[in-house]
């Protein structure tokens, strides 16, 4: 088995110890599993973040998760980009294309590209930009 996206870890519940999110490992990869820092969920066979992750560029891996606080209540959200491009929201707890905070009202048809987080417009509020694409929240959505 390859692995050619590095795990993306972040402190996702707010309790100041980082978590690790990992690829669901094979050809066609189901999603992501959520681990403590200390890999003590490794034996925990359930598929955290069950959304089919985005071909990376060259369609080598996979795009990589994002980790920010969109909401500032303490946890961090996970932003995904679906096989299909779009991109979603999920809770620090994980999700999937039923279980999440925000969906995008739009793919993105950036090839290949993983999400970033930053305020671009300066407003308060981070936005979520994969290439030329800046997605907002509005709402449920993302726009
Ligand atoms: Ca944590
Ligand atoms: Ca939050
Ligand atoms: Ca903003």
């Amino acid at each position: 088995m390859s692995c050619v996206v590095g795990p993306v870890a972040g402190d996702l519940d707010g309790d100041s110890r980082p978590e690790i999110i990992v690829m669901v490992g094979g050809a066609n990869p189901a999603g992501y599993y959520i681990l403590e820092a200390d890999g003590s969920d490794w034996s925990d066979s359930t598929v955290d973040i069950a959304v089919p992750p985005k071909p990376g560029a060259g369609n080598l891996g996979t795009t990589e998760p994002a980790i920010a606080d969109f909401d500032k209540d303490g946890t961090a959200e996970i932003v995904v980009v679906h096989s299909s491009g779009d991109v979603y929201i999920l809770p620090h707890t994980g999700g999937s294309t039923t279980v999440f905070e925000y969906k995008s009202d739009q793919p993105t048809d950036t090839p290949g590209g993983s999400p970033r987080i930053a305020d671009v417009d300066e407003n308060g509020s981070a936005e979520v930009i994969i290439g030329n694409d800046v997605f907002e929240i509005q709402g449920t959505n993302l726009v």
